[in-house]
């Protein structure tokens, strides 16, 4: 392993008063650069230790937040070679937490002690306004500075590029944004440029966008596991699955996410509503109060798109994450019949068994 120092990860002596007024002066102190199913990989400057939490912050944990997440900088004790138990979670400086997926008022820790996000969105494919106002939405409410990426510059259509670009930046005219090609390098030593050492990244956005692959190409070596949709066995399945913590040698310290589908498939209707409000307002005016904006003749939203009032792209997400949506409704309902199906089957068995 390359030896390094806590600065390397991003430290800074801010945290040596609390280490001091804690008592932690006996523990190693460590970053963690990975966690899956509450198992954490910690860093130190001398080792990577497969961790769990102390007892005593397991009782203590009263909520997600309280656990620990990447980019926490931590006090452990390491009880063998390569394992060591977490005992303290320093104070974080940021967090970045959304509402975790079918919970309601439940908060999903991203990453912590981030100083910037880049919000990443594929422009080709993938583009949507409604998205990255979610997204720069979490970054102003974790008090962290938006970077945008848009990627896959190679293959969006040269004017629809810059009217996309135009779009965006009447949008959001005070963030700074970045466009790359992860394939042609275009726009990639710009942003390569701007990452500071001591300072950490966060990667967020839609699956697909492109995170972990830019990743790779900072980091200069396939860390990363990256699919095309194509690839992926189910429509809409993440390639990342888990949060992990990259040190880039002489420069910043990069985390990448799973993509958040905080749009997707697991949204309910409302969501759907408030994100296509326009297209929900229309539809009030469509000849027929179930239209589907698909064929029906004076459908106000089609009238819409053909007056160029409403984007392509706009109309076309709509219908495919209503798409999305009903298909969850459906798969919700399979999994409630199936569940039905085992009850009955598990009864009837427990009757045979008490003749
Ligand atoms: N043409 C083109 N393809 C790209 C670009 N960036 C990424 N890709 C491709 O897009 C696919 C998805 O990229 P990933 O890096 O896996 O996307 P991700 O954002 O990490 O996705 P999740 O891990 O699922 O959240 C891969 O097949 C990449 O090769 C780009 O700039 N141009
Ligand atoms: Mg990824
Ligand atoms: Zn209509």
């Amino acid at each position: 392993m390359i030896p390094l120092i806590l600065n390397d990860l991003g430290y800074t002596s801010q945290l040596d008063t609390f280490i001091q007024s804690h008592d932690l002066a006996g523990f190693e102190i460590g970053r963690i650069i990975r966690e899956s199913k509450k198992k954490y990989v910690v860093k130190t400057e001398l080792n990577n230790y497969n961790s769990q939490i102390s007892g005593k912050l397991r009782h203590e944990a009263k909520s997600r937040s309280d656990y620990p997440a990447v980019g926490d900088w931590v006090a452990i004790k390491p009880v063998e070679k390569d394992r060591a138990i977490i005992h303290e979670i320093l104070p974080r400086k940021t967090i970045i937490e959304r509402q975790a997926i079918g919970r309601f008022g439940k908060k999903q820790t991203i990453a912590t002690n981030v100083d910037v996000a880049f919000v990443m969105q594929d422009i080709a494919h993938d583009f949507n306004l409604n998205r990255l106002d979610r997204l720069i939405a979490i970054c102003f409410a974790s008090k962290i500075q938006p970077v945008m990426i848009l990627t896959k510059i190679d293959i969006a259509d040269k004017s629809e590029l810059a009217d996309r670009v135009a779009q965006i930046d009447k949008r959001f005219n005070d963030i700074y944004i970045f466009l790359l090609s992860n394939k042609s390098m275009e726009g990639f030593s710009a942003i390569q440029n701007m990452i500071e050492y001591g300072r950490t990244y966060c990667f967020i956005g839609a699956s697909g966008a492109g995170k972990s692959t830019l990743i790779n190409n900072l980091v200069g070596e396939k860390v990363m596991l990256t699919k095309s949709l194509r690839e992926k066995s189910h429509k809409g399945q993440h390639t990342t699955s888990h949060r992990e913590l990259f040190i880039l040698k002489d420069s910043g310290v990069l985390i990448d996410t799973p993509g958040m589908r905080e749009l997707g498939v697991a949204e309910s209707f409302k969501t759907l509503e408030s994100t296509f409000e326009i297209i929900f307002t229309l539809s009030d005016s469509c000849k027929y109060s179930d239209c589907t904006h698909l064929i029906e003749p004076e459908c106000a939203v089609l009238m819409a798109l053909e007056k160029n009032e409403i984007d392509r792209s706009y109309y076309d997400n709509f219908h495919k994450m209503k798409g999305e949506q009903s298909q969850f409704e459906l798969n919700k309902r399979g999994i409630k019949d199936k569940e039905t199906i085992k009850k009955m089957k598990s009864d009837s068995k427990n009757k045979k068994s008490r003749r």
